[in-house]
């Protein structure tokens, strides 16, 4: 059994199964669940090791997160098969996962050394102002199942190189990458609980940070709905929190578009990765001088995708991560139906040699923006195709929806693609290019329902892992 690691020491408890998406007679392992004894020792660890980790050299935090990204780069064909098996996004989407997962501690490292801070003249005389950032404390990490290595590593990595101590709560559905990060973590040089693992239940480990004053602050991403779960938590402690949620991300296609780059755009969107990215895009929103042949090639190349086992090399579209996630997106295919969406492909239950989840792309055509199809983020490979009858009647039906995650064009007149940069009610904007796919290096998140608190990601993810401190000093 793989077991939490609680102030440098590996703790056990309950063991919980957990299986493989494409071939659920794989047992990928048995991990710990940590109960809240557990949780709470591992914030007591944490607490004690965060003031010495708060004042090591910078070329200690340098040294340590650049050892966990190079082990992960040099293990990322390893540990992108075991995210595959465990996650269900096919190998090189796993590989790629775990390589940017080792970038992303990489560049973190770079900005532990990093010079910070500002000096200023005073406006008053004899007085220089100095501006300088300090470790928040103690981060409570809760994260999604959707990309178990990265998403970690992009709330891990600055909240380490900034100085706090971290408990980390993976997603019930992931423990073997979150164990296998920890473990490298554990060999990395840190200071015993300046890192700590608590797997578990969202109830039992999740509510336990969330409910504890050591816990300075807390970085969540998941689901709307448990994330104002968060907030409230949080608001109810006055403890800083930054929130990841959902997206119902549109794609606009204007008649002047690439035909081929834009449906390209639309099946990657879509479609890759099972839909089980919160940058995916759901609602493909084009208009009606383009529209049927749009739809009729999205909808050829929706039924080519290869289904299959994620570590099968011919397999373009994994299985559902699970099998409630399996339900609700069968759930949302009869919900549009009803709704009077019409589905021209996919939506069912696939059988293949193994018993997994594998659940046909689908592509609902002539919707309409009211549709709980394309109001509700439903997390799987479901695409809504809303017909618009100009540019304007298109950036319009975009931005109508609660969420403000990614939002895309795909256009020829740079003067469309420029007026919707500007104009697109999202944190992300992609011209000619998915919805989802973004880099390390720059700020991740969103406007709205999709996020709040503080961007994650590129220099910006420190505004949220230090304190602000400004100095007067009179000489
Ligand atoms: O999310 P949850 P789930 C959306 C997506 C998906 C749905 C459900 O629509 O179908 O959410 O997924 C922890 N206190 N997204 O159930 O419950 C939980 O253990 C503290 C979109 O996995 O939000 C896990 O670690 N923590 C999203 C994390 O919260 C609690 C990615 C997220 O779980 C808790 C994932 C509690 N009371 C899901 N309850 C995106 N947009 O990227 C649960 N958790």
């Amino acid at each position: 059994m793989k077991r939490n690691l609680v102030g440098g020491e590996w703790v056990a408890g309950d063991g919980h199964e957990n299986r493989n998406p494409s071939d659920i007679s794989d047992v990928v392992g048995i991990y710990a669940h940590a109960d809240v004894q557990t949780t709470e020792a591992a914030i007591v660890a944490a607490q004690r090791a965060q003031g010495d980790w708060a004042h090591a050299t910078v070329q200690r935090r340098f040294d340590a997160l650049d050892f966990i990204g190079s082990e992960l780069l040099r293990r990322k064909d390893e540990l992108g098969a075991l995210l595959s098996r465990e996650e269900g996004k096919t190998l090189p989407e796993g590989i790629a996962e775990v390589a940017r997962a080792g970038y992303i501690f990489k560049f973190h490292a770079h900005q532990a050394i990093a010079p910070q801070g500002e000096l200023a003249s005073s406006v008053r005389p004899g007085i220089q102002v100095e501006v300088t950032r300090e470790p928040v404390g103690v981060i409570g990490i809760i994260a999604p199942w959707n990309f178990p290595m990265a998403i970690p590593a992009w709330k891990i990595a600055p909240a380490l190189a900034h100085g706090n101590s971290v408990v980390f709560k993976p997603a019930e559905a992931v423990p073997g990458c979150a164990w296998a990060l920890a473990e490298i973590i554990s060999r990395s040089g840190l200071p015993a609980g300046v890192f700590n693992l608590a797997m578990g239940s969202g109830t039992v480990v999740g509510q336990t940070l969330l409910n504890d004053s050591r816990v300075s602050a807390i970085s969540f991403t998941g689901s709307a709905t448990t994330g104002r779960n968060v907030a409230r938590a949080a608001a109810h402690r006055m403890v800083p929190v930054q929130l990841e949620m959902g997206g119902k991300n549109p794609m606009v296609v204007l008649d002047d578009a690439d035909l081929e780059l834009a449906v390209e755009c639309a099946i990657q969107s879509a479609f890759y990765s099972t839909g089980q990215r919160c940058t995916a895009a759901s609602r493909i929103i084009v208009t009606r001088g383009v529209y049927a042949r749009f739809r009729d090639r999205l909808v050829d190349r929706a039924r080519e995708l290869r289904v299959g086992h994620a570590l099968a090399a011919d397999t373009q579209i994994g299985p559902v991560v699970d099998a409630r996630q399996l339900d609700q997106d069968l759930r949302y295919i009869d919900i549009g139906k009803s709704e009077g969406a019409s589905l021209a492909c996919g939506g069912e239950r696939l059988v293949k040699d193994t018993d997994g989840y594998f659940f046909s792309p689908a592509v609902f055509v002539d919707c309409n923006n009211r549709m709980r199809i394309a109001r509700e983020e439903i997390f799987g490979p479901i695409a809504a195709l809303i017909p618009a009858a100009d540019y304007e009647e298109a950036l319009s039906i975009a931005n109508d929806t609660p969420f403000g995650l990614s939002s895309g064009i795909c256009t020829t007149s740079l003067r469309h693609a420029k007026h919707f940069q500007r104009h697109a009610q999202a944190g992300m904007v992609m011209v000619n290019a998915p919805t989802a796919g973004v880099d390390y290096h720059v700020p991740f998140g969103g406007t709205k329902g999709s996020s709040l608190g503080g961007r994650e990601q590129g220099t910006l993810a420190k505004d949220f892992y230090t304190k602000v401190k400004t100095t007067y000093v009179c000489a």
